[in-house]
């Protein structure tokens, strides 16, 4: 069993991305299951070219993307990609998007792959506030989401796959009031959100798109 788990470099005048700070901490090893880490470029081009050859030439059985989500208070979980790039929030690239698809011709949207509900579930038990969120926005994570599920389903793979945002660390807003989580408390949930996605319970997720 092997599982790609991802998280983005620092964008938007951060120093840091708790995303890829969580992914970077994870053992190489968890429940038995390999762990290919890989941090992703904040910007539309680099994702939809480097995703699709990773998920290829590594096969996962699992792959689970992580991102930052600032601004929210909890740990997210999404449950839906959509086929759109719209931002006026430039990528690391400088490049805006608006109205664009990910993919020409792809589904409107896919859902995610992983246990989505047992995710969430798994995370409140260890103490962890946690929510499915029907939205992975416009920008570069839903664009990332929406790749990983489109590769998966165009090479006919059986992979499962989805998104958890994270909030800023504490570190990130100790000069903003927003809200954010400790560090560790975020290591903690990926390291939770991977150890369930790799279990057998698929949930209700047997629906994969919306064309
Ligand atoms: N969050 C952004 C892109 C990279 C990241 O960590 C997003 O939510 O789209």
């Amino acid at each position: 069993m092997k599982v790609l788990v991802t998280g983005f470099e620092p964008f938007g005048g951060e120093k840091i991305n708790p995303s890829w700070e969580a992914v970077k901490a994870l053992p190489g090893e968890i429940s038995g299951a390999e762990v290919v880490k890989h941090r992703l470029p904040v910007t539309f081009n680099g994702v939809r070219k480097i995703l699709p050859r990773l998920i290829v030439e590594e096969k996962p059985d699992v792959v689970v993307l992580t991102g930052q989500a600032g601004g929210r208070p909890n740990i997210t979980v999404e449950r839906v990609a959509i086929n759109v790039m719209d931002s006026k929030m430039p990528d690391n690239e400088g490049v805006t998007q608006e109205d664009e698809p990910v993919f020409d011709g792809a589904p409107a949207a896919y859902f995610a792959t992983l246990p989505i509900k047992a995710i969430v579930r798994a995370l409140r038990n260890a103490g962890i506030p946690a929510s499915v969120s029907n939205t992975a926005g416009t920008y570069v994570c839903n664009t990332a989401m929406f790749t990983a599920l489109h590769t998966i389903a165009v090479a006919g793979m059986e992979a499962r796959a989805g998104f958890v945002h994270v909030p800023f660390s504490h570190a990130q807003a100790l000069d903003k009031p927003r809200p954010s989580m400790a560090q560790e408390t975020i290591d903690e949930a990926i390291k939770r959100v991977v150890e369930v996605s790799i279990g057998g319970d698929l949930g209700h997720s047997s629906l994969k798109s919306i064309s």
